[in-house]
């Protein structure tokens, strides 16, 4: 992911430089940093954070450095898009909305790139301009080809898949889940299976998320918002469709860095503009927004475990991330 934002840095975001790439492999540093003609690369991340000729970061790094590299940031009072999550602690979560209220201003935008996608956006204005009537369920799956990771986990696919769903679910429909139950069916092989999730809203609604890490077809993501008068569904995202002998057919995705380019694209203009102007964007996902998708995840996981369903329990939005 770093250096797919590197590259978007250094193609497609017009007033943007991409002035370092860091890594703590020096080397892929350096080979990101020559292939997309940054003025440097490096390995240590709180020295690149904290130099002079660098106005703004994208954190890329592994989950557990997202939330001390974000409030290094905050000190410096400079601006950080931060990738999902912002962290699987909740309390590493708390902490950084702590220091970003002490410093009284926004300077986290966290990389929930699904907001920016068109379909989503679309649900979205199909819900706040009453097309569908009351807002009911809402359905999701989300597959990948294969794990991102041999060492993952059924936990793993609701604290690093699902947290997608859980923040832009929330997004859609404008409120704030209350439970989550969370199940996986049995594979014939060794493979992490899918698992499957209910969560209720603080609105009465239903969701479910499907999230299966081994769908083996390709990457698809798909969901149906369903109203009290009508429903808006997302189609399966291909440029083109083939009709050759008899079938028909469209191509998937392998990752998700096809299938959401655009968003990516919208998303780090956002913080480009965030960054020039100080003006917080309006659809971009907050510290809050990242507290609130680990304490569903965290809840979700133990939900698994446990085999029932459990209350989403969050502290009070703060008027801050009103
Ligand atoms: C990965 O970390 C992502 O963020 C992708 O967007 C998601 O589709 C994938 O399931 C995650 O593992």
């Amino acid at each position: 992911m770093g250096a797919d934002h590197a590259r978007i840095v250094a193609e497609d975001m017009p007033g943007a430089k991409l002035q370092v790439v860091c890594d703590m492999d020096t080397a892929r540093a350096r080979s990101v940093a020559t292939a997309l003609d940054a003025a440097d690369a490096a390995s240590d991340p709180e020295a690149v954070i904290a130099r002079a000729d660098v106005d703004a970061v994208i954190i890329a790094s592994p989950d557990f450095t997202h939330a001390p590299l974000s409030m290094a940031r905050i000190r410096l009072g400079k601006k950080v898009l931060c990738e999902k999550p912002l962290s699987q602690s909740v309390v590493d979560c708390v902490q950084v909305m702590q220091a970003e209220r002490a410093a009284g201003q926004r300077f986290v935008q966290l990389g929930f790139m699904r907001r920016y996608d068109q379909a989503y956006v679309e649900m979205r204005q199909a819900r706040t301009s009453g097309q569908l009537g009351r807002a009911l369920m809402m359905h999701n799956f989300h597959r990948n080809v294969a794990t991102p990771a041999a060492d993952f986990t059924g936990a793993m696919a609701i604290t690093n898949s699902a947290p997608h769903e859980f923040d832009v679910v929330q997004h859609v429909l404008g409120t704030d889940y209350t439970s989550i139950a969370a199940w996986q069916p049995k594979r014939s092989d060794a493979l992490v299976a899918p698992v499957f999730m209910v969560l209720e809203t603080t609105d009465g609604q239903i969701v479910n998320i499907e999230v299966n890490n081994n769908a083996a077809y390709g990457y698809d993501v798909r969901a149906e918002l369903v109203g009290e008068t009508a429903s808006i569904a997302m189609n399966h995202v291909a440029f083109t469709r083939v009709d050759r002998a008899l079938t028909t057919g469209s191509a998937y995705e392998t990752d998700w860095r096809g299938r959401y380019a655009e968003a990516y694209r919208r998303q780090n203009r956002a913080f480009l503009r965030f960054v020039q102007t100080g003006i917080y964007p309006e659809i971009a996902a907050s510290c809050w927004d990242g507290y609130a998708a680990s304490v569903v995840a965290e809840t979700g996981t133990r939900a698994l475990k446990e085999g029932r369903k459990l209350p989403v329990q969050m502290i009070t939005k703060p008027e801050f991330y009103a």
